[in-house]
């Protein structure tokens, strides 16, 4: 099966029959095993189609209106698709260098080499991250016309990209670290009213891991309680707890161009990665209303806590300063961090581990290596060298 990016027949040739899917329901069924009932992903046929709405594009009050309804907003090629497949390679050459992709390959392919594989929290993973963090082209994307227009369409009001894109890097088979059921409150913060646009960097049928959507889940309004996940994030929430929750999973094959959007409240997750060997590569950006009140993380480049990364350091090689500091010129409210979501996650990989879960284990394990003197770095590895 390929997966070039840049041939949309391919994309669509393997566009769901059953036969075709069988291998992967097999493989899926597998590595879920492991995983406890509540994080387990739902098998592929009771994932049901995104509903898109390029149809209604121009149209604000059907978009507010589907909005409401749906908890989400699905483009069909809404960006540029060959701005995306040249960003893409751009990102995938940085990565190759980095030693993610094996060599002699083309990078546009994203063939990813096994034994590079880390996820967010590894201090190998934020190396190369922050090469691709450096580009121009990656942050540019977020100021795309098109898509602002939507969005101020949407929300009837001036729009702005919050500074903190994010890309995300993940590895085939490597699906402990899928990005586990959450909202993005608990991470993203500042209003309910934020909006998060994903969008994958080359296409992305569903066994490279897209994203799912919860239908009409933001209607819950209010952030609900998340524990501590392995997946990127670290942070679950399960759904299953709510009675109110429905169990309509959407998603689709995503081509380059499409974007999902939904505010911060709508509850999602990925699907695991489960090619054979290749990356899976997005990105996801948040918006708000030009005046809103912002949190101070999303001011600073991502994964900056992880290893250093400033805003210069960001800019250095860009040939242009017209997306620099740009947020600058609003003078939007800056809110305090809350910290309690991971901090009570912290506390229950402690438990765990304590208890002999392995995930929590590794969760410790990474934050002792990462940074053996911050107060979790030390408990970490106080808990650790306990159960040892
Ligand atoms: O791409 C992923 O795995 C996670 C993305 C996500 O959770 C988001 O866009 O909010
Ligand atoms: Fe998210």
């Amino acid at each position: 099966m390929s997966f070039a990016p840049d041939s949309r027949s391919a994309g669509k040739s393997h566009r769901t029959s059953r036969h075709q899917r069988d291998p992967w329901v097999k493989r899926m069924t597998r590595s879920q095993e492991a995983l406890p009932p509540h994080q387990q992903l739902p098998m592929p046929d009771r994932l049901l189609e995104l509903r898109q709405s390029n149809d209604v594009q121009d149209d604000a009050a059907e978009l507010q209106r589907r909005l409401a309804e749906d908890g989400y907003l699905f483009f069909r090629g809404l960006l540029d698709r060959h701005r995306l497949l040249n960003l893409r390679r751009e990102m995938l050459t940085l990565m190759q260098a980095g030693g993610w992709l094996v060599q002699g390959t083309d990078p546009i392919d994203g063939i990813a080499n096994p034994d590079a594989r880390s996820t967010e929290g590894d201090a190998e993973y934020t190396d190369v991250y922050h090469q691709v963090y450096r580009l121009q082209s990656f942050h540019e994307i977020a100021h795309s016309r098109e898509l602002i227009d939507l969005l101020e369409r949407i929300r009837g009001c001036t729009m702005m990209p919050q500074p903190q894109n994010v890309a995300r890097l993940w590895f085939p088979k490597f699906t402990e670290h899928t990005t586990p059921i959450h909202q993005d409150f608990v991470h993203f913060q500042g209003t309910h009213d934020n909006l998060t646009c994903w969008s994958p960097i080359g296409d992305c049928p569903r066994e490279l891991g897209g994203l799912a959507v919860l239908k009409g889940s933001h209607k819950v309004d209010r952030v609900l309680e998340h524990h501590f996940s392995l997946g990127a994030g670290s942070l679950h929430m399960d759904p299953t707890t709510h009675s109110e929750l429905n169990d309509e999973w959407h998603t689709t094959d995503y081509e380059v161009g499409d974007t999902l959007i939904f505010p911060a409240l709508t509850i999602h997750k990925a699907l695991p990665n489960l090619t054979d060997d290749r990356l899976r590569v997005s990105l996801d950006n948040r918006y708000q209303r030009v005046g809103d009140p912002i949190a101070e993380h999303m001011l600073n480049p991502h994964l900056g806590s992880m290893s250093p990364l400033t805003w210069d350091d960001v800019y250095e090689n860009w040939d242009s300063d017209e997306y620099q500091y740009y947020w600058k010129k609003h003078d939007n409210p800056v809110l305090p961090k809350i910290t309690e979501y991971l901090d009570k996650a912290f506390d229950e990989a402690v438990e765990l581990t304590r208890s002999g879960d392995e995930r929590a284990q590794l969760h410790l394990q990474r934050i002792a290596n990462r940074d053996p003197t911050s107060d979790q770095g030390k408990v970490a590895s106080e808990v650790l060298a306990g159960v040892e």
